[in-house]
């Protein structure tokens, strides 16, 4: 297991991307800004399905170029890119088999955004992830029953859909599976919306072998299991977690024995959110990477790209501040 693992704990430092229809409205809808994530905007401002899925019908990001991404993230010294797969809207970025709410069939850019950014990942000679969230607000046997047109105002993440087994078996795995098999190195799969009621520890465990059977040296973060949020998953030893903890926007107190990754944003959003100023300095981000490298932790660095396919120059700036840094301070 140290031998999988190796790679991934000598990489130190890498960029998280979250992307998909959303960055269009960027958090904004009829002038109403959302809270928080930009990313939520479809639950934070209450869009029925059909209404969300016009959203999805505009997405055609022109200036994707995923070598300029992996060009931008190993000149700041990152080693990995983990890409939002599909987020809570239920959007997939490939060409799935198990729906048409995906990049070719609903949307008119038609082009494999996984795809486009796992070569270019390979060619650059970095690794490739996937984010993958267990929550589907768009999958009607996941939770897109919670939502206005179907059952107004109920967006109570803590109802169950009874169909929810079905979703878990018919399109979550094959969804996964496909990701596994149909892009050659998909190096860590990092599992998001374990939260969610209707989800089982006795899922996570049957998903994560079923991830190991297809590909054995790939990695799994804590949340393939239920309930392990943020730092959850590396302080219960023993117990089953997946291959690494997750603490979000926070770094450990101290060193801890077991794997963990940080996750940031660099302003308060992981979606691309325009209206949302309050970017962390270079000096703030440089001091944390070395605070997590020092802890021995992993530092995943998010970055919302806009609905056209380009990094805001704020992200591109501190990248670049980063890369500098970590050129005259040795490491990568
Ligand atoms: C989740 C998502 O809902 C969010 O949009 C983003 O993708 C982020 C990386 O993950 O949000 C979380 C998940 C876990 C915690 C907080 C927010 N946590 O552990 O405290």
């Amino acid at each position: 297991d140290d031998e999988r693992m190796e790679w991934w704990r000598d990489a130190r430092f890498g960029m998280f991307i979250h992307w998909g229809a959303y960055a269009i409205p960027g958090g904004e809808r009829n002038g109403e800004i959302c809270k928080g994530g930009a990313e939520w905007i479809m639950d934070k401002l209450d869009y029925t399905i059909e209404d969300y899925e016009k959203v999805v019908a505009e997405f055609n990001p022109v200036d994707f170029d995923a070598d300029e991404w992996v060009r931008i993230a190993k000149d700041a010294g990152m080693k990995y890119i983990i890409l939002t797969s599909k987020h809570h809207d239920g959007f997939s970025l490939w060409d799935s088999e198990v729906t048409d709410y995906d990049i070719m069939d609903a949307a008119p850019f038609k082009r494999d955004i996984v795809r486009e950014l796992a070569e270019a990942c390979k060619k650059g000679g970095i690794k490739f992830g996937v984010y993958h969230s267990i929550v589907d607000w768009h999958h009607p046997q996941a939770q897109a029953p919670l939502y206005p047109n179907y059952n107004a105002g109920q967006k109570d993440q803590t109802i169950v859909n009874p169909e929810f087994p079905k979703y878990y078996e018919n399109y979550l795995k094959p969804q996964v599976k496909e990701l596994l098999t149909n892009y050659d190195d998909i190096a860590v799969v990092w599992f998001d919306g374990d939260w969610i009621a209707d989800y089982t520890t006795e899922m996570g465990k049957e998903l994560y072998s079923f991830i190991r059977e297809i590909q054995p040296n790939v990695i799994v973060n804590n949340r393939v299991d239920k309930g392990r949020m943020g730092m959850e998953g590396m302080d219960r030893e023993g117990e089953f977690a997946g291959d690494f903890g997750t603490p979000e926007q926070e770094i450990p107190a101290t060193g801890i024995d077991s794997d963990w990754e940080s996750c940031m944003t660099m302003n308060g959003s992981w979606g691309y959110k325009p209206s949302d100023h309050k970017w962390k300095s270079s000096e703030v981000l440089i001091h944390n990477l070395v605070d997590i490298v020092s802890k021995g932790g992993n530092f995943l660095l998010n970055v919302g790209p806009d609905g056209q396919g380009l990094f805001p120059q704020e992200s591109i700036d501190r990248l670049a501040a980063m890369g500098k840094w970590t050129k005259v301070n040795g490491e990568s």
